[in-house]
């Protein structure tokens, strides 16, 4: 079921669209334009099938997931189209023909950025998964004015840049302004009793601003099947309020046309961390309620019962952000469908499932009831009974026991706490790997786990291999398909076949050849983005990722320090020649950029070492660069504290281009290894069954460390002597200091970089012997891409469809097919 595509008239449209767009030819326009002439011709070609697929849903009243997330982290959406729809070198070809190269054209466009990292990205891919596999789906989300911040690094400080990513339009998004709702803020809630004398309640004297939805199309693979996100702009209710204005009250006036301005305009960039702003509080809402408002309008197009309303649509909440979920939709099946208490709650409780994504403290999200009450006063009248309805489950359950209640409650210390209310309303719980979920039934939520098992499961995550290898690493695609055929397209299960070339010699060189190329590829990124001038033949070890304590890229970069260390020690030292390449964003503050690009500085331009290490920090980190990055990689550092990373999606993506893991027992760290084996990765540290003993026997004694191990005391004292920042002796005394004493609450080094430096460098050494070895090394880069079948998001999303969603696929006819 491929497109029919014609060259010519593709060629045509081109031209046309550049008419009527620009009133230019294709000589007269300029690369943006190009790229936006291109898009609106990719886009025709999508409409039939959008067309097609919406009219097979509505046929057919098929269930839906409702996939709520307050980020979708989509990258670029041009190649990515033309790869779905199976067209990408025919494009390419008609392209070339016109005297245009299509790599220039996809760098015209923007990230579209609406999200921070892994839990962004791995809804990004969701998405892409479930149109593949063609499954009745739609993401909901905003439409933020800026996504995550563009990066720039000066003096090594990250400066944070806004993000204008519809400065030149969007080419492949609609506005729907016909399916706009009025979502309301604030005022006070009025009861009164109707003409059957059942209690009424509206919310009076209120803000509120207009949800506009504006589509984007997700393509599925060659399947005709395109899906939609919905991103939620607002707007004001009456763009100017005459009334408030001509009585003097300026501020009235503008006050909504603010409202609706700024709840949309930026992406909170935080992630794993939760800052508690009423903002993001007023977002959260926003797109839920409008979200949840069109659910139950589609319904009622083809559906009269109200009660039924479970049966037809399932709200997967991403994260705790969207389960304020649970209580609108308690409110409108209530409140304006009519329903009583007992059948709201009999639909909602079997219409909200909640994924986990993080056990860290600080990312718990928990509003003050004193903001959530004057935000939200109706919704926070239905939060206080399902609190009071659940407590008093508790005290029966667990009687005498009020220290479950302060677990449990919803609603405890004058705080609404959104993971509860997610477990309390929903029907399924699941974490996104299996150490993750196992934490999670163990330590984290274990009375919740005890109370209702039967939620509790684990769907560990993936990624799409049609972006991040089809379209990011096309050599090592179309080599791939040489061998084993196609099919691992669309079953990534497939890529197993290559396990009988893993042996083969001339495999073995081509694979390797494929990966140079790729460096080659990376190589010039960083000369033309950089500056930096690094040897594609030295060992790309790289990690990229969010800039997070957890995350450890301390103990990276320290190790660094130590190698360099070593190699003025000792210049005959018998190693490879290395490139550490880091690339992320990080919170406003964290100050680790910074040492990362000083230790660069200093050992980029040291000629004692011979070019034999380089560091690299990455500016802009995003997903666009990252297909680059990954294609690229020999070594996949992945080196969280055990325990902390609950999944991790850089780690698959890595392994998929063949990059070896260099990691802790960690996230799906632990599965990667038991797909591609022991010998194929190589693992070090605390396992997180030490690492939550030492937390709760109150940590360790990072002294004895800097006592007796005179490499790590030397690096350490680097860090205050002035060695990387002589200007500033003092500038990286706060990382010293927080690795050596307590600080308060905060333990010395709680995430165990010194208890695990020692291991760390010696599993670099290990890798390194590995990478000695020619041979050994390309089998071992190529067994981790035929053992990644697992890490496909197809394989994630079934079992979603499977244990939780219950859809069934629907086919899509179109009549221009091949
Ligand atoms: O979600 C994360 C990521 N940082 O966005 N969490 N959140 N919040 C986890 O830390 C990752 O481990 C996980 O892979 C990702 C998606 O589930």
């Amino acid at each position: 079921m491929g497109v029919k595509f014609d060259k010519d008239e593709f060629k045509k449209s081109v031209a046309d669209n550049l008419k009527v767009l620009y009133r230019k030819t294709v000589d007269e326009a300029d690369k943006q334009q190009i790229f936006q002439a291109v898009s609106y011709s990719v886009k025709d070609i999508i409409m039939d099938r959008w067309l097609a697929t919406q009219k097979t849903y509505e046929k057919e009243d098929v269930r839906t997931v409702v996939y709520m997330s307050m980020e979708f982290l989509m990258g670029r959406a041009l190649g990515n189209n033309m790869i779905n729809l199976t067209v990408y070198k025919d494009i390419k070809e008609a392209l070339d023909e016109m005297g245009l190269d299509l790599n220039v054209i996809e760098d015209q466009e923007p990230d579209a950025a609406l999200g921070n990292g892994g839990l962004g990205r791995l809804a990004a891919c969701f998405l892409d998964s479930l149109a593949t596999l063609g499954y009745p789906a739609y993401g909901c989300g905003i439409r933020y004015r800026y996504g995550m911040f563009k990066q720039q690094i000066k003096d090594g400080y990250q400066i944070e840049v806004p993000d204008n990513w519809l400065k030149d339009g969007n080419p492949f998004e609609i506005k729907r302004p016909e399916y706009s709702y009025e979502v309301k803020f604030g005022g006070y809630v009025r009861c009164y009793k109707d003409e059957d004398g059942r209690d009424k309640f509206v919310q009076e004297d209120y803000r509120s601003v207009i949800a506009v939805p504006y589509d984007m199309p997700v393509v599925g693979y060659g399947n005709n099947v395109v899906n939609t996100l919905i991103i939620w702009d607002a707007e004001p209710v009456n763009t100017f309020n005459l009334e408030s204005f001509n009585k003097g009250d300026y501020h009235k006036a503008i006050e909504q046309e603010n409202l609706a301005k700024n709840i949309v305009e930026v992406l909170y960039p935080n992630d794993n961390h939760y800052a508690g702003k009423e903002l993001r509080l007023k977002q959260q809402y926003f797109f839920v309620s409008a979200s949840i408002q069109r659910a139950i309008a589609k319904y009622k197009k083809t559906n009269s019962d109200i009660r039924k309303f479970h049966e037809k649509y399932v709200f997967q909440l991403n994260d705790t952000h969207p389960t304020v979920t649970v209580a609108e939709l308690m409110r409108i099946l209530m409140d304006e469908e009519g329903l009583n208490w007992e059948e709201a709650w009999e639909v909602t409780t079997h219409c909200c499932a909640y994924t986990n994504h993080t056990i860290m403290a600080e990312a718990l999200e928990k509003w003050p009831i004193e903001l959530f009450s004057r935000l939200l006063p109706r919704v926070y009248q239905i939060v206080e009974e399902i609190n009071r309805r659940f407590v008093e489950e508790l005290k029966v359950k667990y009687p005498g026991n009020q220290d479950k209640i302060r677990k449990m409650a919803v609603i405890y210390d004058g705080q609404v706490k959104m993971a509860n209310l997610a477990i309390v309303a929903g029907f399924s719980v699941n974490g996104v790997a299996k150490l993750h979920t196992e934490i999670l039934e163990k330590q984290e939520l274990k009375d919740f786990y005890e109370m209702f098992p039967e939620k509790f499961n684990n769907k560990t995550n993936g990624i799409t291999q049609r972006r991040f290898l089809l379209h990011g690493n096309p050599l090592l695609a179309d080599w791939i398909t040489g061998k084993i055929g196609d099919d691992w397209i669309t079953d990534l299960s497939h890529l197993s076949r290559l396990k009988v070339y893993v042996d083969d010699e001339k495999c073995q060189r081509e694979f390797m050849q494929i990966k140079y190329q790729n460096k080659l590829r990376l190589a010039k990124y960083i000369k033309e983005n950089n500056g930096v001038e690094v040897d594609p033949r030295s060992v790309f070890d790289v990690q990229v990722k969010r800039l997070h304590e957890y995350k450890r890229q301390l103990l990276n970069i320290l190790h660094v320090m130590y190698l360099y260390n070593q190699l003025k020690a000792n210049p005959d030292l018998d190693i490879p020649a290395q490139t550490f390449i880091f690339g992320a964003k990080a919170a406003a503050g964290y100050k680790i950029a910074k040492l990362i690009n000083n230790v660069a500085d200093v050992i980029n331009n040291d000629p004692a070492i011979k070019g034999r290490l380089k560091v690299v920090f990455i500016e802009n980190y995003r997903v666009s660069n990252a297909e680059i990055i990954f294609a690229a990689a020999d070594v996949s550092e992945q080196i969280s504290t055990a325990s902390k990373e609950a999944s991790g999606t850089g780690n698959m993506k890595f392994m998929l281009n063949g990059a070896l893991t260099l990691g802790t027992m960690d996230g799906a760290n632990v599965e990667i290894v038991q797909e591609v084996g022991e010998d194929n990765a190589v693992i070090f540290g605390l396992t997180s069954d030490e690492v939550i003993r030492y937390e709760n026997e109150g940590g360790y004694d990072p002294m004895e460390i800097f006592n007796n191990d005179q490499d790590v005391r030397t690096v350490l004292m680097q860090l205050i002597n002035g060695e990387y920042c002589r200007e500033n002796p003092e500038m990286f005394r706060d990382i010293y200091n927080s690795l050596l004493h307590n600080d308060g609450g905060r333990r010395a080094d709680t995430y165990f970089i010194l208890k695990d430096f020692r291991a760390y460098a010696d599993a670099h050494r290990k890798m390194l012997d590995k990478y000695k070895d020619e041979k050994g090394w390309a089998k071992s880069a190529m067994l981790n891409v035929a053992c990644a079948g697992k890490f496909s998001s197809d394989r994630t999303i079934e079992e979603y469809v499977r244990d939780i969603w219950k859809l069934d696929k629907v086919k899509v006819e179109v009549s221009d097919e091949d």
